[in-house]
């Protein structure tokens, strides 16, 4: 799934950054209904299928070992566990099922066995499966499409520069090779990044520079508001004021007008009007369920209250065009 591209500059993307807001939130809507049903948003359930005692120094993340969170580190789920968690999600109107693990990079051992049973145990759910794990080689990420795996979340989370000063244990460059490891298996690719890290607007608009001339535009994005957690360098940052929120998905939405755009972490943080204005503005998904990985998210009644208020429905697995016709478009030609 390919999704269209006008060859953006850092120059474009930082004036549509900087158009006064109403404009903005104007413009960002008027390309999401030429492109998009505004009225549906795409709802993924998360889960934490492996938490805590990473290696990798995430300066944003609670589940480095280098950081005292009070984070416990977990061993793998069970593939039951996780799949009575799925059946949860589904009955709650969950769409896509996103599987979390706290790993630097995936090997070739008994719990990728384990994740690869998950994700058939879900893709025979209906649902779409959807797993970010770290790093993967063209190998593995081949193993996880045979198995059925629709979506991999792979964040670049910054600009390159900004990277190295919140993360030295591995490169920008290895993210982006691992995001075309994944758009090899044909697998749809979810990579965005967090704002509200104390990066500045050039940092935020080189992010979304650096997503919109990857080889394929990624069919999701989700813009996370920094989840500040106490132990972790970025405990002290200040709450991510809602209108840079709504700046940044306007601009999403107006730079990659197909992507799914998804308003992530930070929700609790947020307002009804302010997520109001982040929809007006062009997202058109969220993560439901009382938790993201480790931290607090809106309960699903609230969500679902919210959608009521706002005429929104969630959108159906596969965008309602069925299963079969995804698989054999992109698993088996
Ligand atoms: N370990 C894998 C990885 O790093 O790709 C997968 C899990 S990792 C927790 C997935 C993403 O969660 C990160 O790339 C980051 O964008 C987001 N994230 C982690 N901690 C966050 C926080 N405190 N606030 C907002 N987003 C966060
Ligand atoms: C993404 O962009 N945001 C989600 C998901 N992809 C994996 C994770 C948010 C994590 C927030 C911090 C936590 O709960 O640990
Ligand atoms: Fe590990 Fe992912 Fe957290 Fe980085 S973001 S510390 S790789 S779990």
């Amino acid at each position: 799934m390919s999704v269209e591209r006008k060859n953006w500059t850092v120059e474009q993307i930082l004036e549509v950054y900087n158009t006064p807001l109403l404009e903005l939130v104007n413009r960002g809507q008027e390309v999401h209904r030429a492109n998009n049903n505004p009225s549906e948003v795409q709802v993924s359930s998360l889960i934490s299928i492996k938490t805590g005692g990473c290696a990798e120094d995430c300066g944003y993340c609670p589940q480095s070992v280098k950081y005292n969170t009070g984070v416990e580190a977990h061993k793998l789920m069970t593939v039951d566990e996780v799949l009575g968690a799925a059946d949860i999600a589904k009955s709650n109107g969950a769409s896509r099922l996103c599987m979390g693990a706290a790993w630097r990079e995936v090997r070739d051992n008994s719990d990728f066995e384990r994740v690869l049973e998950m994700v058939k145990g879900v893709n025979a759910k209906d649902m779409e499966v959807c797993c970010t794990l770290g790093m993967l080689t063209e190998e593995q990420a081949q193993k996880l499409a045979d198995a059925g795996l629709y979506a991999y979340n792979h964040n670049i989370d910054t600009s390159e520069d900004n990277y190295k000063k919140i993360i030295t244990t591995r490169k920008y460059d290895d993210r982006l090779d691992t995001i075309k490891n994944v758009q090899k298996a044909k697998i749809s690719v979810c990579s965005g990044g967090i704002i509200g890290m104390g990066e500045s607007v050039e940092d935020r608009v080189k992010m979304l520079h650096t997503l919109s001339s990857l080889d394929e535009i990624p069919d999701s994005v989700p813009i996370n508001a920094l989840v500040p957690v106490a132990g972790t360098p970025m405990e002290n940052q200040p709450l991510l004021p809602i209108w840079d929120m709504v700046r940044m998905i306007a601009t999403t939405r107006i730079v990659m007008p197909k992507a799914v755009v998804r308003l992530s972490a930070g929700r609790t943080q947020m307002s009804l009007e302010g997520q109001a204005l982040c929809f007006l503005a062009g997202a058109n998904s969220i993560f439901a369920g009382d938790k993201l990985l480790t931290t607090p998210n809106p309960e699903f009644n609230e969500d679902m209250e919210m959608f009521r208020i706002f005429g929104l429905t969630p959108r159906k697995a596969f965008n309602g065009k069925g299963k079969l016709e995804h698989v054999s478009a992109d698993h088996h030609h």
